[in-house]
């Protein structure tokens, strides 16, 4: 089909006009097909994207470097443009809108010249489903749209679903890397010193500039599943979120589910993908970065997972970390920036074995062990289907969702925060998200290991004024007759005074999830202590068999440590006055009794 022959009038009209502005070669709708995804690998074969990895060894697969200057989300180069400033809070970037697009009309114009422009329909979520939303990515970069391929659903029956009058969100994207005629391509095209990833909340548009990398290209994403529905979210009284969600079975064969939220590059796929080490248990997965949550006809919350796939952190994954993700990404996978052996297979830091000799490193270059130098960039990524998942929840594409039991908030923590606890209320809850802080990672350009507040895990995430987030959170559990979660604070990367882990986490963060799984269905204090900061598990009530962990480790991961707590105060008291008035007076509260509760 060609784009002319659309039934959609205005997305018809907006594909015109883009290619008006972007004056591609060729204009090119994406029918989602096996096919079509073959056809455009090769071409990224021909083109030096690609390079196809062993057949043998991971069959139908294929490997990015990047452009050096293009790893990462890059946060100081995103915007939110509402039309007020104080819409977008004093967490975002913000710039008004019409001077923006004065911006980005000069980039986009003839940012297309000499290369194919993608016309990509896509649903976040199952495809008719009540809690899904359509978007219609245009982009020149044949990368991005392969790994839309896995990472949404595209296609002609997006386009059935949309209808001639249906609601989509318009993506525009450019790696802003124009061809002249007969100028060879780069494997890596971008536009790396002028990228803007800028968001339209008010408009519900996204315009993406400069970059091919994942956060800031694939923009189904973080771009759309997060930062444009955060605000539809907001507007309709249902809630976008930075979370992953799991099934847990306990031995009796009951089960609940779980959304977890964790700044990028905290352990989120790890969590998702869990394998107990606690007899009888299960984990399966739903979804491992995004989560969308309303209430169904029951009171109940139902959360979705609107992504199909996973893209993951490579390095650190391995057989032995994560067996669910090595399966899932054994073929039918895209690899960027991690090394590649002389086999032709992928290759990273903690895969489980040493680099071979002749392994070539992420730029391109022989790797050196000695060197010191990582073979893969710290946050090289994986994108593989979730279907390929063993451990994939049967109630995964659900389009009604899933009901949520508990929801658990975590970040890097070295000190202060304990291994596990619990929520008093609602709105303490919502107070515990509010706070979370996190050392930073990979994930995003800039210095690793600084503690910030990502509150929620939505720091660069959240597409509206922070504050009157919390606000909607407080009031979404207000509503009556709601059948609402608990929710749970985790701290895995607690430290020793030698700088080593105390918790040895991945699937024994199962015995956690044990816990909180019988909290959900406890009363009052069973299974646990109350403290000022909230309920902590009671020794008894946590399964602790088989671990080596000293009395003084436990201590630390288990108890309560005021100081540091009390300590902490000012620094939420100054966060929450940089919201100013927008700060709900229901999380001052919170942070008063907090702070009673600590001095009583
Ligand atoms: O934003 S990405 O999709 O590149 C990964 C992340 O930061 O979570
Ligand atoms: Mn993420």
């Amino acid at each position: 089909m060609k784009t002319d022959d659309l039934r959609h009038e205005r997305l018809r009209t907006w594909i015109a006009e883009m290619a008006g502005l972007c004056e591609p070669a060729e204009i090119r709708l994406c029918d989602g097909s096996p096919a079509e995804y073959d056809e455009l690998c090769g071409r990224l074969v021909a083109s030096g994207t690609f390079r196809p990895l062993s057949q043998a060894r991971k069959p139908h697969s294929f490997y990015a470097n990047s452009d050096p200057g293009d790893v990462a989300r890059v946060e100081d180069r995103t915007f939110i443009c509402s039309k007020r400033r104080e819409d977008a809070g004093p967490t975002n970037n913000w710039a008004e809108p019409s001077e923006m697009k004065r911006i980005l009309r000069g980039l986009f114009a003839g940012s297309m010249r000499g290369r194919t422009m993608y016309v990509i329909p896509y649903s976040m979520g199952p495809i008719g489903g009540a809690l899904s939303k359509i978007g219609v990515e245009i982009s020149d970069s044949a990368y991005v749209v392969v790994n839309m391929h896995i990472m949404a659903r595209v296609g002609i029956q997006v386009l059935e679903a949309l209808g001639p009058e249906g609601d989509f969100v318009p993506c525009l994207h450019s790696v802003g890397k124009p061809l002249a005629p007969g100028q060879a391509d780069v494997p890596w095209p971008c536009d790396k010193d002028r990228k803007y990833i800028v968001h339209f909340p008010e408009e519900r548009a996204i315009w993406s500039y400069g970059s091919g990398y994942g956060g800031n290209a694939l923009l189904g994403k973080k771009c759309f599943a997060l930062r444009i529905a955060s605000a539809m979210a907001r507007d309709q009284g249902w809630l976008a979120e930075h979370m992953l969600i799991l099934g847990i079975t306990n031995p009796e064969g009951r089960k609940k589910y779980i959304a977890a939220a964790f700044p990028s590059a905290c352990g989120k796929t790890n969590l998702a993908m869990l394998i107990p080490t606690i007899p009888g248990w299960k984990v399966e997965t739903v979804g491992d970065d995004i989560t969308w949550m309303r209430f169904g006809q029951d009171g109940q919350l139902r959360a979705i997972n609107p992504e199909a796939g996973f893209f993951g952190v490579a390095p650190g994954t391995s057989e032995s970390s994560n067996p669910n993700a090595m399966a899932s990404l054994n073929r039918d996978s895209i690899f960027t920036n991690c090394a590649v052996t002389p086999e032709n297979d992928i290759w990273w830091e903690g895969i489980g074995s040493p680099a071979p000799p002749w392994t070539i490193d992420w730029q391109g270059k022989l790797y050196d062990a000695s060197s010191g130098k990582p073979g893969a960039h710290p946050n090289a990524r994986f994108t593989a289907p979730a279907k390929a998942c063993p451990a994939i929840d049967p109630e995964w594409e659900n389009p009604d969702g899933v009901p949520i039991s508990a929801i658990l908030f975590g970040g890097r923590r070295a000190t202060v925060v304990p291994l596990v606890h619990e929520a008093f209320s609602w709105p303490h809850g919502v107070f515990m998200g509010s706070i979370v802080a996190s050392e930073t990672t990979a994930a995003a350009a800039g210095t690793l290991g600084r503690l910030r507040r990502d509150p929620f895990a939505m720091l660069p995430f959240c597409g509206y004024n922070m504050g009157d987030y919390f606000g909607h959170w407080l009031e979404v559990g207000a509503r009556p007759g709601a059948w609402l979660p608990k929710f749970f604070y985790v701290n895995w990367f607690r430290k020793g005074s030698d700088g080593s882990f105390l918790w040895p986490g991945y699937g024994e963060n199962s015995r956690i999830l044990k816990w909180v799984f019988e909290r959900c269905d406890a009363t009052g204090t069973e299974g646990a202590e109350r403290t000022p900061i909230g309920f902590l598990p009671s020794r008894k009530a946590l399964e602790l068999e088989g671990l080596d962990l000293s009395e003084s480790m436990l201590d630390t991961l288990l108890s309560v440590d005021r100081e540091a707590w009390k300590a902490e105060l000012p620094s939420i008291a100054e966060y929450y006055a940089s919201f100013g008035e927008r700060m709900p007076k229901g999380l001052s509260a919170e942070l008063d009794a907090l702070r009673e509760r600590l001095e009583g």
